[in-house]
């Protein structure tokens, strides 16, 4: 997978070359490039931003300086991702359907947000493009929202990450609930015991327990995922007897 970044702050990419993602460079399975925006302006000051039309407050990225960038970054296979406060959200779904991709471009904008024309022109001509938010919170600009998004996907390529097993698990009996909590030595920690059951190399029970744990704390902390697998058939007996000692309803 090529993946390309632009932005006028590509030193903040620089942490992807590290870790996870960078190992992921480093087998060949994925290649990033963070450019600067920059390069593509022509005038003395390197200007990449106007006065918002119609009013308001702050400065908009200009569609024209974009243009050029993209046309010069964009191949025929790729999807731009245009990282923003007011795109769809960005999901395991997307991930895990992104991780497939061959190129991904992502413009990352500053300032109000990038001139509208250029997601509908390239949308017009024929790209994928998304306007994608991390979440319900609003940030400075695109960037650290593009690494998140990065490393989301990147541990998805096929061929990459460290634990192949822990991918396995994600995509089976647990899909859709929060994790359950996770243990090592020491056994006794501040007067803290490791749950019994985890010793009890009773491999059934462990399941069952870690179900119930990943069911009980999905209901407390986010009840709208609950909500959403009830119709899928995703629950057995088992589970609802957990769900309704908590009091869980239909
Ligand atoms: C940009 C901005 C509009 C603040 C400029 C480009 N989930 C998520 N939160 N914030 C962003 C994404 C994001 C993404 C790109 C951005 C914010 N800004 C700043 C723009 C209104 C408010």
């Amino acid at each position: 997978m090529q993946i390309d970044v632009l932005s006028i702050f590509p030193e903040y990419l620089a942490p992807l070359e590290l870790s996870l993602v960078g190992k992921a460079q480093e087998k060949g399975l994925l290649e990033i490039e963070a450019h600067d925006l920059r390069a593509w302006t022509t005038d003395r000051h390197r200007t990449v931003d106007d006065t918002p039309v119609g009013g308001g407050a702050g400065m908009v990225m200009r569609p024209d300086i974009w243009g050029k960038a993209l046309d010069d970054t964009l191949s025929e296979s790729a999807t731009l991702i245009i990282p923003s406060p007011a795109g769809q959200v960005f999901t395991q779904r997307l991930a895990t359907e992104l991780s497939s991709s061959e190129h991904l471009v992502f413009a990352c904008g500053r300032y109000e947000g990038i001139d509208g024309r250029v997601a509908e022109h390239y949308v017009a001509a024929g790209y994928r493009v998304l306007e994608v938010s991390i979440g319900d919170y609003v940030l400075n600009g695109g960037e650290v929202a593009a690494m998140v998004m990065i490393e989301a996907i990147a541990r998805l390529i096929p061929g990459m990450v460290g634990n192949p097993d822990s991918l396995v698990e994600e995509s089976h009996g647990s899909a859709g609930l929060l994790e359950y909590p996770v243990y090592t030595r020491p056994v006794t920690w501040q007067g803290r015991d490791i749950p019994e059951v985890l010793l009890s190399g009773h491999h059934a029970k462990i399941a069952r327990w870690r179900r119930d744990q990943a069911l009980q704390r999905t209901q407390e902390r986010r009840p709208d995922l609950i909500a959403a697998l009830q119709h899928d058939e995703r629950f057995d007996s088992r589970d609802y007897e957990v769900l309704r000692e908590q009091g869980f309803e239909e």
